[in-house]
């Protein structure tokens, strides 16, 4: 049986950003990282990939690359966390124990729920940018579309990046208007949620947005099933359930239903819900205090992305450095999360904001507008900073920069 101080569970953008933060703290020998893909994927760039805008290939990176140099890479899959006995199974039989446990697994996507899926994807107008397998082919059913309904959705569970089944539907308004043709084209936004997003002051410029581009926003309106052979999806109506709505499409773009790990879920580590249990400040798990968590598969209380991800390594961070030598964890997790809305090939409107729903900007200009430099940020520069940044265990987010940009200003 193999032991290690400082086990990390997932190499995803968690995952490994604390592999790397740990292997400062506990020295290389010390820590494993737990991750059964051949590949790490910067996911925030598969909205431009669906777009046409990037390769997915320049997405992915080998694991081997990412884990930390020295550090351990377990290349198996977690079946079963027993923090009673500090120890995890791999699918492969082995059983490893730990001192410290981070959990970092992610968010499970749940296209089988949809009925039709995922074999409609072998049809050549339906696309989905949250899968490896399937993001591509939002591209493909783009530069086939002739003329019909573009329709997007957004399903009825929590998701990652609330902000994108919405960015490839206003990347796809731009491609069709500079292809000529828009004008034969009804662009429909079916969502299950009563609001276009959740905060306010971008919520704002989104319907500002939607109106002049001549979008149709449907609340409420949950895709259950693809007839791909009749292009036909079909939505529930979630204030009068019962009620479905047959919507014939030329293009899908499908957000999956979401949803806990399961590994998670049938542990110990898990809320009512499947989430893991942590304390919102520190991080920390609420019953095992050898045990953290981030990202994802946590139960925090802020909108899932790479930005809170990054904020939350830095706290993670300290709040272990504390537990290692007794003391009570001091810093304090605010919920910080970032989601750039892509509005066009060229345009970002940079929604940040924090547990109470309020905007925390970073930069001293009001972010509440589509921006040409917020694009290249998104397109061009925050990649650098994930692969050299935050995986690497140097970046934690734009908090630091946030006080100093606002230094002398109100
Ligand atoms: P992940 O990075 O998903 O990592 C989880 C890891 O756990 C994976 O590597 C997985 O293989 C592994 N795993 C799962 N089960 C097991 C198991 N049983 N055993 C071992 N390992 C396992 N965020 C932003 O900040 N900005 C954006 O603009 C943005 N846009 C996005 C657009 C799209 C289309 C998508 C899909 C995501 C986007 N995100 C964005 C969200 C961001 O990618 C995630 O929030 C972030 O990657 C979460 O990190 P994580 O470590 O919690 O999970
Ligand atoms: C961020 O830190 C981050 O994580 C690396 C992202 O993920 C891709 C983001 O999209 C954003 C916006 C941030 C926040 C960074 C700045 C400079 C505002």
């Amino acid at each position: 049986k193999e032991h290690f101080k400082m086990l990390v569970l997932g190499g995803g953008s968690g995952g490994i950003a604390m592999s790397a933060r740990m292997k400062r703290r506990f020295g290389a020998d010390n820590v494993a990282v737990v991750e059964p893909a051949e590949n790490h994927y910067y996911q925030p760039i598969w909205t431009l990939v669906g777009a046409g805008a990037k390769t997915l290939a320049s997405s992915g990176r080998p694991t081997a690359s990412v884990v930390p140099s020295g550090v351990k890479w377990v290349k198996s899959r977690v079946q079963e966390i027993n923090p009673d006995s500090n120890t995890v199974v791999t699918d492969d039989g082995k059983e490893i124990s730990y001192e410290y446990l981070i959990v970092a697994l992610g968010i499970q996507l749940h296209y089988e729920k949809i009925k039709g899926l995922p074999e409609a994807f072998d049809h050549p107008n339906i696309g989905s940018n949250y899968s490896i397998q399937t993001v591509e082919k939002t591209w493909i059913a783009l530069q086939n579309f002739k003329e019909g309904n573009a329709v997007f959705t957004f399903p009825n569970t929590p998701v990652k990046c609330a902000g994108a089944p919405q960015k490839i539907m206003y990347l796809a308004d731009s491609y069709l208007r500079k292809t000529g043709k828009r004008e034969n084209a009804k662009i429909i936004y079916n969502t299950s949620l009563p609001v276009l997003f959740g905060v306010k002051k971008y919520a704002d410029v989104l319907w500002e947005i939607v109106r002049s581009r001549d979008i149709q926003v449907n609340h409420r309106q949950n895709l259950i099933e693809v007839r791909a052979d009749q292009r036909e999806a079909v939505f529930e109506n979630l204030d009068n359930p019962g009620e479905t709505n047959v919507v014939q499409y030329e293009l899908l773009h499908v957000t999956p239903p979401m949803g806990p790990i399961q590994v998670i879920k049938s542990s110990s580590l898990a809320d009512e819900a499947g989430w893991l249990n942590v304390d919102k400040e520190s991080l920390q798990h609420k019953n095992y205090p050898n045990v953290f968590g981030i990202g994802d598969c946590t139960n925090l209380p802020t909108a899932k992305t790479a930005a809170a991800v990054a904020a939350q390594t830095a706290i993670l961070d300290r709040t272990i450095s504390k537990v290692l030598k007794n003391q009570k964890p001091d810093r304090k997790y605010d919920g910080y999360t970032s989601c750039p809305l892509v509005t066009s090939y060229s345009t970002v409107v940079l929604a940040e904001f924090d547990y109470t729903g309020q905007p925390l900007e970073t930069f001293p200009v009001n972010q509440g507008k589509e921006s040409r430099i917020m694009y290249h940020m998104k397109a061009d520069l925050m990649p650098h900073i994930y692969w050299q940044g935050l995986l690497k265990g140097y970046w934690g987010g734009p908090g630091p920069y946030r006080k100093l940009l606002h230094l002398g200003m109100k």
